[in-house]
């Protein structure tokens, strides 16, 4: 019986495979139709419809510029394992959220057809899932942008307090050498050296000499461009020498728009005496706008109120005039809001 049972699948097997062993059909008569079909190749696999969105990231987390990295030689603390716990989690939030922004960007552009803005999106995106790379600055996207990099820094901020409140109890414990407290404390300044504070210059700042520049379009008051540079690890560009001035004056031409970025600058202190914002002098004199510094003091609604203030802040603009753009510098209200331009040496 079995050897009966051994036979027929034998025969089954030598009927039903074909050269290489693979199972096929029962024969087709050889028909032309036939001997062509099998002849043909393989027919590819029709490409999947197009998704109604863009890939989604990878799963992997990958940790975005301008974030702690956890030393891998640090101390070994359960609270800080979990001060660590959190600081990843918010930054992933942070993350996520910038992302979801520019994908929607990204999906505003396809279905506009705006073929410019779906290629610079999906390049943001791939930058920021392939390299962890914020977009350096975009209009469209300034206000996703501060709030990812508030949120950092108040993820950086609690970080530190957690990593102070472990050094504490470390030096209250006298069971524990308080060589390890210290140890702990460096590993804090450590971080605080290399991570949110670091110069966060652009890759495509515009360098002249051995600084750098570059134009946020904001909008900010003065004193927020100021600390929008400073959270860079930068400061308020000084433009002072005759070649700084031609290559914004070059670049920011192409805009073709009417635009005000914030400079260091103010006369503040003494009407019609331009200093820098800390006081000191300004060296050169400035290439001012037609009929600018004019201190206009019109006023402008401010916060639901007319007021009229004092132009005391410096600005870099760029206007038409006489049917052609121009740029040079006016002095406006310190609460204007306006783009800035940083700079890092
Ligand atoms: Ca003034
Ligand atoms: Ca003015």
């Amino acid at each position: 019986m079995l050897r009966l049972f051994c036979c027929a699948v034998l025969v089954a097997a030598l009927v039903g495979t074909g050269p290489y062993g693979h199972a096929q059909r029962p024969s087709e008569p050889m028909t032309l139709d036939n001997a062509l079909r099998q002849a043909a190749p393989p027919v590819r696999p029709t490409a999947p419809p197009e998704s109604s969105g863009r890939k989604e990231p990878k799963s992997e987390y990958m940790r975005p510029s301008g974030t702690y990295v956890r030393p891998t030689d640090g101390s070994k603390d359960p609270e800080l394992d979990k001060a660590w716990g959190t600081y990843d989690a918010a930054i992933k939030t942070a993350t996520a959220a910038l992302r979801s922004k520019m994908n929607e960007k990204y999906m505003a552009a396809r279905t506009a057809a705006k073929i410019d803005d779906v290629t610079r999106y999906n390049e943001l995106l791939e930058d920021l899932d392939k390299k962890g790379k914020l977009p350096s600055d975009d209009k469209s996207l300034s206000p996703a942008l501060a709030a990812t990099r508030n949120a950092y820094d108040d993820a950086a901020s609690d970080l530190e307090k957690s990593y102070k409140a472990v050094v504490e109890r470390l030096l209250k414990d006298t069971a524990i050498d308080a060589s390890v407290a210290r140890a702990v404390d460096q590993e804090r300044v450590q971080l605080a050296a290399q991570g949110i504070a670091r110069p966060q210059i652009p890759p495509d700042a515009i360098k002249i000499g051995r600084h750098s520049y570059y134009v946020f379009f904001g909008p900010v008051t003065q004193e927020q461009a100021v600390a929008e540079c400073k959270k860079r690890g930068g400061y308020l560009a000084r433009i002072t020498e005759p070649k700084e001035f031609a290559m914004f004056h070059k670049k920011l031409l192409l805009l073709q728009n009417k635009s005000t970025f914030w400079v260091d600058g103010t006369d503040a202190a003494n009407e019609g005496t331009w200093t820098f914002l800390n006081g000191d002098p300004m060296p050169q004199p400035l290439p001012w706008l037609p009929g600018e510094p004019n201190n206009d003091t019109r006023g402008r609604w401010i916060d639901g109120n007319w007021r009229r203030q004092e132009q005391d802040g410096l600005a870099i603009q760029v206007i038409r005039a006489d049917g052609a753009w121009t740029t040079g510098m006016d002095d406006l209200e310190q609460t204007a809001q306006a783009g800035f331009i940083c700079e890092w040496e």
